[in-house]
């Protein structure tokens, strides 16, 4: 494949090139040599649960119907989509756990190398879970939230308190109708796995409930604990500027890139690379100081708080290596490319694992514990030091890299609507209520090599800004939005003019950085926040908003996707969920589901008629919300599209009469 249709990314086109030239494979040429991909497996209905199987249906034609057991179509596609889903909520929760057990040691005084950075939002967070905050001391309000917190992942009585004090009422009440409001997270996990053994739950529609339970303990419940525990530790994000691609590479300077998504050792990392014996010993190596990157969604979450510039996303991580100028790529969890492990033996790069449960044969090793993190993050930079001079002289960084603002937590956009002295949603809801902005999107998520690089994102969040929709980001889709100039104040250029008055007037981005796959939490308080203010109906299924996962590739992104949807949005993949195989859990997932839950998926693999049917969406909710006319002239009118499509029709049985 021509290598301008692997990626939009100049920086990521000249990396890919470069591969070639050194004979180096890269997650394209694997993904070419993979082709045909399983049809039974993209379809969703392979099972290998027991070991009477494997067994593939037959959708389409006259081989089987039933597995072994008799398991057909729809439970063998509903069993591995939950399956996902439980894999994808696990990770994004396991993650929210370590956080809490961080808060837990510097609470009891053993975390020494992290303090409480954001008391403000600990006592906000603390009085959400009804815990007195007067007259305490913050190290036992610290105390006592890590206990409360850490109990909604096990406890056996009760449901999830987080999505019952975060989430708004009527939405709670939705879930409660349909019993599925989660009750702690690892059990929801732990039922996905039971329920799926072999000759449990068959019901397909049951098994979607409990898909929906488990992903709300996610998004509500243990990405949600990230998030906010992540701001009381590592502070609260603030509109910030950095430097996204590539090219923020330093030739002269010791490159270090954290990957992953865990952010408590890469945030000790960036404070510790400041200290002036460690720049002292990098002067003594030749190099003229040390230059952090982030990498995915660790990247993120260091530039929400400090504005460390981000090297690339997902797709990007190989691409780095091969600039032969990183010195030492330190991954946590998720995301990572088993394929690093193999590449960095052709380069001078050394990759070290640090979290017990991510190790890679052949791969240096230094664990990380939060109790010793300052020493740690000091051994891993000298690592990189040392190996400074183990550099070829043939280095090749693109000069590719774009200025970007990102750091809008659910509280900042508080205060940036509203000012500082009167902190409100309001100028938003008005803006939607009196068709300045014609609604928001969420457009999040993953690469995938199955479409081109970056296309999918940018092409999707152009259509929607051109047409007055606000889109926030996070993940993924958010580097991809920063590379593509698309997080500049300027970008407001290429919006239609009711979103351009607005970020003009109020001096932000059309497309707004809300940080990592963990804080996806955060687009859920804003849409509760949203809510609330007033005068856009009593649910999240009211609000004329959408989302999106344009390039999704992960399982986390199936969870992510699940709750919005279970949470009332209407949610866009450019790539269907792996369910064709079964006709009724597909209608389920796109039609029926809406009338239980407000929310439902939907596929379109071309961006921009996928940003079409969200724009649909939009209206539909402004419709019966009854909300003024757009007050300005849209880019994209439904009735146009019907008009042409009459036309068309027309057209056609003109050419079958004269034939
Ligand atoms: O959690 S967007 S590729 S890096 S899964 Fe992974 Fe997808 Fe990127 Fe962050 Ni999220
Ligand atoms: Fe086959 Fe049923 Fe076993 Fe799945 S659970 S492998 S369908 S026999």
């Amino acid at each position: 494949m021509a290598v301008k249709q692997r990626s939009i990314d100049k920086a990521s086109q000249r990396m890919i090139e470069r591969a070639g030239e050194k004979k180096v494979e890269i997650a394209w040429d694997r993904h070419d040599t993979m082709q045909p991909q399983c049809g039974f497996g993209s379809l969703g209905i392979c099972c290998r649960i027991c070991s009477m199987g494997p067994c593939r249906i037959d959708p389409f034609g006259e081989g089987p119907q039933a597995g072994i057991c008799g398991a057909n179509a729809d439970t063998i596609a509903a069993r591995n989509l939950i399956r996902m889903i439980a894999a994808g909520a696990a990770s994004h929760s396991d993650h929210g756990r370590d956080i809490a057990h961080t808060l837990k040691l510097v609470a009891e005084g053993k975390g020494k190398d992290y303090s409480i950075k954001d008391v403000k939002k600990l006592k906000k967070v603390a009085s959400r879970y009804e815990i007195e905050t007067e007259d305490k001391d913050v190290q036992q309000i610290a105390l006592e939230l890590s206990e409360v917190v850490m109990h909604e992942f096990g406890k056996q009585e009760g449901t999830l308190i987080s999505a019952e004090v975060y989430a708004p009422p009527a939405r709670v009440k939705v879930w409660n109708q349909a019993g599925i409001m989660p009750r702690s997270i690892d059990r929801e996990i732990v039922e996905v796995m039971h329920r799926t053994h072999m000759g449990v739950d068959v019901d397909y529609k049951n098994l979607m409930k409990h898909a929906m339970r488990t992903s709300l303990s996610d998004g509500w419940g243990g990405s949600l604990i990230a998030t906010e525990l992540s701001d009381i530790l590592f502070e609260s994000p603030k509109p910030i500027r950095f430097s996204a691609n590539l090219g923020v590479l330093d030739k002269d300077k010791v490159n270090l890139i954290v990957h992953g998504h865990e952010p408590t050792l890469s945030d000790i990392i960036v404070s510790v690379s400041r200290d002036e014996e460690l720049l002292k010993m990098a002067k003594e190596k030749g190099a003229k100081g040390i230059n952090i990157a982030g990498m995915c969604c660790t990247a993120n979450e260091i530039l929400m708080r400090h504005g460390v510039p981000v090297a690339g996303n997902f797709l990007q991580q190989e691409l780095a290596v091969i600039t032969d100028a990183v010195e030492l790529m330190l991954v946590d969890v998720q995301c990572l490319m088993p394929a690093s492990g193999s590449l960095c033996n052709y380069f001078h790069t050394k990759l070290i694992t640090t979290s017990p449960k991510c190790k890679m044969e052949g791969v240096q090793h230094i664990e990380f514990h939060e109790d010793n993190a300052v020493e740690t993050a000091r051994e891993i930079i000298k690592t990189a030091i040392e190996n400074f001079p183990n550099r070829s002289k043939n280095i090749f960084i693109p000069k590719e890299k774009e200025k970007a603002v990102a750091g809008f937590s659910t509280e900042i956009i508080f205060q940036i609507l509203g000012g500082y002295y009167r902190s409100t949603y309001r100028p938003l809801n008005n803006a939607i209520i009196e068709g300045r902005l014609r609604g928001a999107a969420g457009v999040v998520g993953c690469n995938n090599p199955n479409t081109q690089h970056d296309y999918v994102h940018i092409a999707m969040i152009k259509e929607l800004i051109k047409n007055d929709v606000l889109v926030v980001t996070t993940g993924c889709n958010a580097i991809a939005a920063a590379k593509a100039g698309l997080m500049r104040p300027e970008a407001a250029s290429m919006c239609g003019k009711g979103l351009q008055e607005i970020c003009e007037a109020v001096g932000i981005p059309p497309v707004l950085h809300v940080g990592s796959c963990v804080d996806n939490s955060r687009i859920l308080t804003i849409l509760a926040n949203v809510v609330a203010e007033g005068g856009l109906g009593d649910d999240i299924s009211d609000l004329p908003v959408a989302g999106a996962a344009p390039e999704w590739m992960s399982e986390k992104a199936i969870s992510i996707g699940m709750y919005f949807v279970a949470s009332g949005v209407y949610t866009m993949l450019c790539q269907p969920l792996p369910v064709l195989g079964s006709e009724k859990l597909a209608r389920y997932l796109t039609e029926e589901i809406e009338d239980e839950i407000g929310g439902k998926w939907a596929w379109e693999s071309d961006p921009v008629k996928a940003a079409h049917l969200m724009l649909r969406h939009i209206d539909k909710k402004r419709a019966a919300l009854k909300l003024k006319p757009m007050m300005y002239e849209q880019d994209f009118k439904p009735e146009d599209q019907e008009k042409k499509k009459v036309q068309n029709t027309r057209i056609l049985e003109t050419e079958t009469v004269e034939a």
